[in-house]
């Protein structure tokens, strides 16, 4: 993290002062803000009017609050997500691209148009309707980057029916839990997965976690690869590309409310069960829309590249609403940054001309580690705006994406923002906020950042000042509730810091007004962007027979930012012997298992005891410190019921290493 009372300041860029002209300037922003600020419903119902194609005209911009978590937007309107993404533009403009998908295997994508993403959207909506999926009912999305992930999406969206994603990264056993939880009926999945050149076996994974799924009635198989082997279950099972082919071309668009749900995803919070987080329709296109216009500065031929998963909020908003909200190309990356080699990126972009490329900090990292070579003698000269998300970019990693990526002509947007906020909250605008390498900068209309005492909940004021991070009012595209558990919704947002959303993350805010992202307060890890809980990476950990105590903490890495570090006791019986090797593999399958591969831990400590107070408290912050190397530094460590202990847990954590 970067220390941010020195940190310089980069003016707008070259290739944001010509053509196009970017839609906001510093003046337009600051107006534009205080205006959002002040009179917020004048502001909101006017952008709403400009941006949202309305069935039925809303009457109340907004109602209720965070006082009583009854947040409410544009509550009598009624519209319709997939026809504001796809029809309006294949009305406008049919053969326009909207849909690159790009292939594991270089050469092997192909593009959809509008019209052909509109007929592909109606086929499948079709499809759903006829195995009985009516509005507000919940389908399950298992499927890698392929363009029936976006069409999955839309086609719910446009029957009124509520997607739930899980990312196909997910094991059988997250994949069951969400698919139970949010009551699904119907699953979409695909035969086998391309990443990287390996093949992953989709369908059995959702063969694994369907047997407790007693309410799954129906499982439309998408063909990726074309594996005959893979086993379809009779009366469940069906050829996605079979069913949707009987389908008429055209679907009516279901109106639904503002408020009715747009799909339900899954994140980790600090406890062990994953949250169902809520999205309403009207809000989050609106949110999504308006950031993809003004914070990558979007103009109607650009083409956009989010290098997210689908399977993630940064992919629902980000490669499909916002950008197709906005009628531009967006491209669906179905590879990773290193294959087949570590120039891929840099290959999309030239081939496809890309104007706006958005990715993680970790992402930048590992290719800065790789070497300039491989980006060199790309020609990145169609990008406008790149931009990173997912959690605080060193500067190093910013200075290297603006000089080799960017070249430094182009505007860099360190977007923060949440699952639950469903668009950006705090991002520099291309056109109109001087950046400064590791800081969001400033605030997106209507958002008003607070920084709070945490101990006191007091608003820390002026400038220089560190706590954590709140929002003072509601904004459109926030979550609503938490499926099923709204007082969970309460309790972890609206609570802690009455009549503020209260993010879980700490911030400071600079001598210039910019806020300072520090990085999650509560027991939630950052693991190359993805959202990880250590309570629910412990109970993994505690599934396994012999185990009798977890705990999960957070060491820095340099390219994944945090990895996970587990330090866990062995019961007494426990009769595998010293053979920690083949123990630590153990550990290692049933998390893959119980969550999925990118919650492997990178150390797993075996101690014989964990730093306890008397009072049976585990002592976190000593674990943090070992994790951290910073063992030497504990303080007092007196009040633990046994210190000899720590000096044990230190050995154990160097030979890990
Ligand atoms: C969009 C997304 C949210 C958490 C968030 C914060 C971290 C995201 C960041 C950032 C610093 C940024 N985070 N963007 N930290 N700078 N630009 O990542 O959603 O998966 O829900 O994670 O990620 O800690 O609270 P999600």
């Amino acid at each position: 993290m970067a220390e941010y009372r020195d940190a310089p300041t980069y003016d707008i860029p070259k290739r944001l002062q010509g053509n196009p002209k970017p839609h906001i300037d510093a003046d337009t922003y600051k107006k534009t803000y205080e205006a959002s600020i002040k009179n917020p419903d004048e502001f909101w119902a006017k952008i709403a009017n400009e941006t949202i194609s309305w069935d039925v005209p809303f009457r109340t911009t907004r109602a209720g609050g965070f006082q009583n978590g009854d947040v409410a937007w544009f509550p009598e309107g009624q519209l319709n997500a997939a026809y504001n993404c796809v029809d309006r533009w294949a009305f406008k403009n049919p053969d326009k691209a909207a849909i690159i998908y790009e292939a594991d295997e270089p050469n092997q994508g192909k593009t959809l148009s509008y019209s052909q993403l509109l007929q592909q959207v109606c086929q499948l909506a079709n499809a759903l309707k006829k195995r009985g999926v009516k509005k507000g009912d919940t389908v399950i999305i298992y499927l890698p980057m392929i363009p029936e992930a976006a069409v999955a999406l839309l086609a719910c969206a446009r029957i009124g029916a509520v997607h739930s994603v899980v990312f196909a990264g997910f094991s059988a056993d997250s994949l069951r839990d969400r698919t139970v939880d949010c009551e699904a009926r119907v699953v979409i999945t695909t035969d086998e997965g391309k990443r990287g050149g390996r093949t992953i076996a989709t369908k059995s994974i959702v063969d694994a976690a369907l047997k407790d799924c007693p309410k799954v009635e129906h499982c439309l198989v998408v063909q990726r690869t074309g594996n005959e082997q893979v086993s379809m279950t009779k009366g469940r099972d069906e050829w996605y590309h079979e069913i949707t082919a009987k389908e008429s071309p055209y679907c009516p668009p279901t109106p639904v409310a503002s408020e009715d749900p747009l799909f339900i995803l899954y994140t980790s919070g600090s406890t062990g069960k994953p949250k169902g987080v809520v999205h309403t329709t009207a809000g989050y296109l609106l949110g999504t829309g308006l950031t993809v216009k003004h914070v990558f500065d979007v103009h109607e031929n650009d083409r956009f590249a989010c290098m997210a998963d689908i399977g993630w909020i940064t992919g629902h908003s980000y490669i499909v609403y916002g950008p197709l909200m906005n009628g531009v190309t967006s491209l669906i990356f179905e590879s990773t940054p290193v294959y087949p080699t570590a120039s891929r990126y840099w290959e999309v972009v030239q081939q496809h001309k890309i104007t706006q490329f958005y990715t993680a900090p970790t992402s930048i990292r590992l290719l800065r580690r790789l070497g300039d070579d491989f980006v060199k003698d790309h020609d990145l000269s169609s990008l406008r705006v790149i931009g990173t998300v997912g959690e605080p970019i060193n500067p190093e990693a910013w200075n290297w994406y603006n000089e080799n990526v960017g070249k430094k002509e182009c505007a860099i947007v360190d977007t923060y923002w949440q699952t639950e906020t469903g668009s950006h909250l705090i991002t520099p605008l291309p056109g109109a906020t001087k950046t400064k390498p590791g800081s969001a900068t400033v605030p997106f209309w209507g958002i008003e950042p607070v920084l709070l005492d945490p101990t006191t909940g007091q608003e820390l004021t002026g400038n220089e000042v560190e706590g954590v991070l709140a929002v003072r009012q509601p904004w459109p595209s926030m979550a609503r509730t938490i499926f099923n558990d709204h007082q969970r919704f309460l309790e972890t947002y609206l609570h802690p810091y009455k009549g503020f959303y209260f993010t879980g993350d700490g911030a400071a805010r600079d001598k210039d007004g910019y806020i300072w992202i520090k990085g999650r307060v509560d027991d939630v890890l950052n693991v190359s962007g993805h959202r990880l809980s250590t309570a629910e990476i412990e109970s993994a950990l505690i599934s396994h027979p012999g185990v009798a105590e977890a705990a999960v903490v957070a060491m820095p890495d340099e390219t994944t930012g945090q990895a996970i570090c587990a330090y866990v006791t062995m019961k007494a019986d426990y009769e595998g012997g010293d053979d920690h090797e083949s123990l630590k593999k153990e550990l290692v399958v049933t998390v893959r298992k119980s969550i999925g591969p990118f919650s492997t831990p990178k150390i797993i400590n075996i101690v014989p005891d964990l730093p306890k107070t008397r009072s049976g408290k585990i002592m976190r912050r000593i674990l943090r410190k070992i994790a951290s190397n910073e063992g030497d530094q504990l303080g007092d460590i007196s009040s633990l019921a046994d210190p000899s202990i720590v000096e044990k847990i230190k050995d154990q954590h160097e030979k890990s290493k």
